[in-house]
């Protein structure tokens, strides 16, 4: 399996983030990437490779184009505005009938975000572009006729929506490279003869995958399907509930599957079983997984118990599928397991593959 890395990841460095009312080391931390890099490359698999620049097109494809030029130009508006140059974080959301009309720099950050874990500093926008252009290289290999990719993202984006970051997200990496695979097209523009396909992408990060499915909702060429725990109880709180099945041209192109805390590998292996078989039905040409490992027993982050070795059976049941497949990292914050479980996962899919 290709290995697709982000040389600039750690440029992006945030100090803090707030949760639960305080302020805490950020959970999302450079080092992820390194402790999985070397878990793969002790496993054997290939090095990293650098991913292709693919432009500003697929990402805009996306996202709102305002959003993305506020990512680009929100640390040194705020550094220019006198504030902390540690990092940008609002200190208020204009929410339920608020305004956004302002054009404090201060006031922007609360326009654009969704919580308080989604700070910017000076080299966030840099280190999400790039790792969007992982996602994307690992579908244009996928395009080219690759089984299988792995864009070992950082920052994340499942929580990314179309004008809003959070949850660790700024732009949605597995969003604009399942987009691209809908296109059938390259990320640089050339096109390749290959007609529009349909695609799933199925998220099996602890959180639901919000943006993903806020992008995603009104269309029938995506199919998003996510397990996750409930939002009743745990973040994102405000999207990811079981009724929630696409709108309009979408309608019926969305599930989620919440479940409660505790979960265990064999649970997990049941509602991973209704996922694709749902996958299958829909009969896509290509599959998408938002790979998050924070479902583990132990996560700081997450409820579920799930071992190292469920991940294994995880991904030889996603190969069963036999569909060209992009494992996008996302969450995972048991840093000690983090390596292995990234290795349980791919070495399982491709053990089936
Ligand atoms: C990409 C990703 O995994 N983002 C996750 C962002 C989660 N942010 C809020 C988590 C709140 C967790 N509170 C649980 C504390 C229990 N010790
Ligand atoms: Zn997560």
């Amino acid at each position: 399996m290709r290995i697709i890395g982000n040389p600039e990841h750690a440029a992006h460095d945030p100090p803090f983030e707030i949760l639960d009312g305080q302020v805490v080391p950020y959970f999302e931390l450079p080092r992820r990437v390194t402790i999985i890099a070397d878990a793969l490359a002790a496993a054997g698999f290939p090095a990293p490779e650098p991913p292709r620049a693919a432009g500003l097109e697929p990402v805009k494809a996306i996202h709102d184009s305002d959003y993305v030029e506020y990512l680009r130009t929100a640390y040194a508006a705020w550094v220019a505005e006198g504030r902390s140059p540690a990092a940008v974080m609002p200190s208020a959301l204009p929410l339920r009938g608020l305004r956004t009309a302002t054009r404090s720099a201060q006031g922007r950050a609360g326009i654009y975000c969704f919580d308080l874990s989604a700070p910017i500093v000076a080299g966030t926008y840099g280190a999400a572009r790039v790792s969007a252009d992982a996602a994307l290289t690992g579908a244009e290999l996928l395009l080219e006729g690759e089984r299988a990719a792995y864009a070992l993202c950082r920052p994340p984006g499942h929580h990314a929506a179309r004008d809003m970051a959070g949850g660790y997200c700024y732009l949605n990496n597995a969003a604009i490279a399942a987009h691209q695979l809908a296109r059938g097209e390259r990320s640089g523009g050339d096109f390749w003869g290959m007609r529009p396909a349909v695609v799933a992408v199925l998220d099996i990060d602890f959180h639901h995958g919000n943006g993903t499915q806020a992008i995603f909702y009104e269309r029938s060429d995506v199919f998003f399907v996510s397990i996750h725990g409930d939002p009743h109880r745990e973040y994102p709180y405000f999207l990811g509930f079981a009724d929630e099945r696409g709108a309009r041209a979408g309608e019926g192109y969305n599930l989620n599957l919440p479940l409660p805390a505790g979960v265990n590998d064999a649970a997990y292996m049941a509602s991973l079983e209704t996922a694709l078989e749902a996958i299958a039905g829909y009969g896509p040409s290509y599959l998408v997984i938002s790979a998050g490992l924070d479902t583990f027993d132990g996560d700081p982050l997450g409820d579920f118990k799930l071992s190292t070795s469920c991940y294994a059976r995880i991904g030889a049941r996603i190969a069963q599928l036999g569909l060209p497949t992009l494992f996008v990292q996302e969450g995972g914050y048991a840093i000690d397991a983090l390596g292995s479980n990234v290795v349980s996962l791919l070495s399982g899919f491709e053990a089936r593959a």
